[in-house]
């Protein structure tokens, strides 16, 4: 994934004195394509295609470089990808192919074979997520190894999978053209702006485990314009909030993200630049000019204590969907924690559930396999609480428009699909949460009126866009003084 902020102007520097001014808004870089697609096949809704960023690569012997293959989905919504990377193994060594950030699921874990000059990795999407539009696929980082021209190119087998569409949806790919030259190309120093300084990473804690929090922390000695970060895989969800601070004087970029599932070996990379092309946009300029540094991260296996015996898994599977109140539209991952219930007796308690959002804003869970102590029956009742939200009680398989007492939801053994979008989770309880919207909340609420801070965000952003101000206000109007929690 490859992300940058525009538009910022970090001014007044005699002091250092840092003022940040204007709006931050954010673009994904698009691929320049300068190669003539190759044509593989044509169909008629097969609108897929994929690419190398960068398109060129300058480089010397013994020289390391790194190509995201990116797609553009166009109308389609992708499920799988099968892809197949050929090169010259005389020029080139392959060190590495790994997941990017588009499609998340390794089904096939990157292999490379170097004697005939193939890599190949197979990616899918999270069960309950197709992905539409564009994004880094995977992350490859290759050696050079003789001097001349010699192509990257995505091999003919190379297939990708959407949905409501059978066979390969993939109509053109475009191969990356690598220049090696004779000799080590000098350092890029010469070549960064005169007060482009190094870039420190940081990424705490070095070896999370999986599904736990990662923070990555960059900061330069001087401003940077324009940022982006690049995660070679390991991250659930996006890094699509960053947060700044100034520490010490240097301004620091903080992201926060929840490894996946996967332990591995993963690499991020932040770059910054120092200027912008005057129009707000971030210059589409060679590597030489950003500065940037890459730092690789440990995801460990699993947890190595279980502090709580959880009951053994039962034969009740279910997946629900939920919508949040003034949420319309395809906005971060959420989690929410949920409640199983049964006349006066929760059964089971799942006190994070990861939710990912539609392009309608309705929130699906995974498919949770739930405990033992929940059996084939009816009558039960579920327990649904947002982050900033009340509970609702769900008495219904589905449709659900209003509270409600008594518990008739019938669950069975296998998968059960459990829509409660009907009523969305009412806004307004801000953490620390006590289970109801008050003055208290209102206040800190309003406290964070035409903040982007992290902190007013996690804390009061009830529509998850990015910002508090009076369409969150309005949430909680709602909500206020008319809604009391359910249990
Ligand atoms: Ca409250
Ligand atoms: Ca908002």
């Amino acid at each position: 994934m490859k992300i940058s902020w525009k538009k910022f102007f970090l001014a007044m520097g005699i002091l250092s004195l840092l003022a940040l001014v204007g709006a931050i808004f954010m673009t994904t870089l698009q691929v320049k394509k300068v190669e003539k697609p190759q044509e593989i096949r044509t169909k008629a809704a097969p609108a897929t295609t994929l690419s190398f960023s960068p398109s060129t690569v300058m480089t010397g012997i013994n020289e390391t470089f790194t190509l995201e293959i990116r797609v553009d989905t166009g109308e389609n919504k992708i499920s799988a990808a099968e892809i197949y990377v050929s090169f010259d193994p005389t020029k080139l060594e392959c060190q590495q192919i790994s997941a990017g950030t588009f499609l998340p699921v390794v089904l096939i874990s990157g292999t490379i074979d170097s004697t005939n000059g193939i890599a190949s990795i197979t990616l899918g999407s999270s069960p309950t997520e197709p992905k539409q539009g564009t994004g880094t696929l995977a992350i490859m980082s290759f050696k050079a190894l003789n001097s001349g021209d010699t192509n990257v190119s995505f091999g003919l087998n190379t297939q990708v999978a959407a949905i409501e569409e059978t066979g390969n949806v993939l109509t053109e790919t475009t191969p990356s053209t690598i220049s090696i030259s004779s000799q080590q190309t000098p350092t890029i120093t010469p070549t960064l702006p005169p007060d482009c300084q190094p870039v420190s990473l940081i990424i705490s804690p070095p070896t999370p485990q999986p599904g736990e929090k990662i923070t990555f922390d960059a900061y330069s000695s001087q401003p940077l314009v324009c940022v982006e970060i690049t995660s070679a895989g390991g991250i659930s969800g996006n890094l699509t909030n960053f947060r700044i601070e100034e520490v010490g004087g240097k301004i620091h970029w903080k992201w926060d993200a929840t490894t996946g599932s996967q332990p591995g070996n993963y690499s991020v990379t932040f770059r910054g630049n120092t200027i912008d092309s005057g129009s707000g946009e971030c210059p589409n300029r060679g590597s030489g000019s950003w500065c940037q540094a890459t730092k690789t991260y440990t995801i460990t296996s699993a947890p190595t204590s279980t502090p709580t015996p959880t009951p053994p898994p039962g034969k009740v599977k279910i997946k629900f969907k939920v919508k949040f109140d003034g949420v319309y539209e395809k906005k971060a991952d959420q989690k929410v924690q949920l409640k199983v219930g049964k006349d006066k007796t929760i059964l089971q308690e799942i006190s994070e559930v990861f939710l990912t959002a539609n392009n309608q804003g309705i929130y699906e869970s995974p498919l949770l396999t739930l405990s033992s102590a929940v059996i084939s029956g009816s009558n039960y009742h579920l327990l649904v609480k947002g982050p900033k939200h009340l509970q609702v009680r769900f008495c219904q398989n589905s449709g659900q428009y209003r509270p409600c007492t008594k518990g008739n939801i019938t669950l069975n053994n296998g998968e059960n699909i459990l829509d409660f979008t009907g009523y969305p989770l009412p806004g307004g309880d801000l953490p620390p949460q006590d289970g109801v919207v008050n003055a208290l909340d209102a206040v800190a609420l309003v406290s964070c009126l035409s903040q982007t801070s992290s902190a007013c965000l996690a804390k009061a952003d009830l529509n998850f866009d990015g910002i508090v101000n009076t369409m969150d206000i309005n949430i909680m109007n709602n909500t206020i003084y008319t809604r009391w929690e359910d249990e």
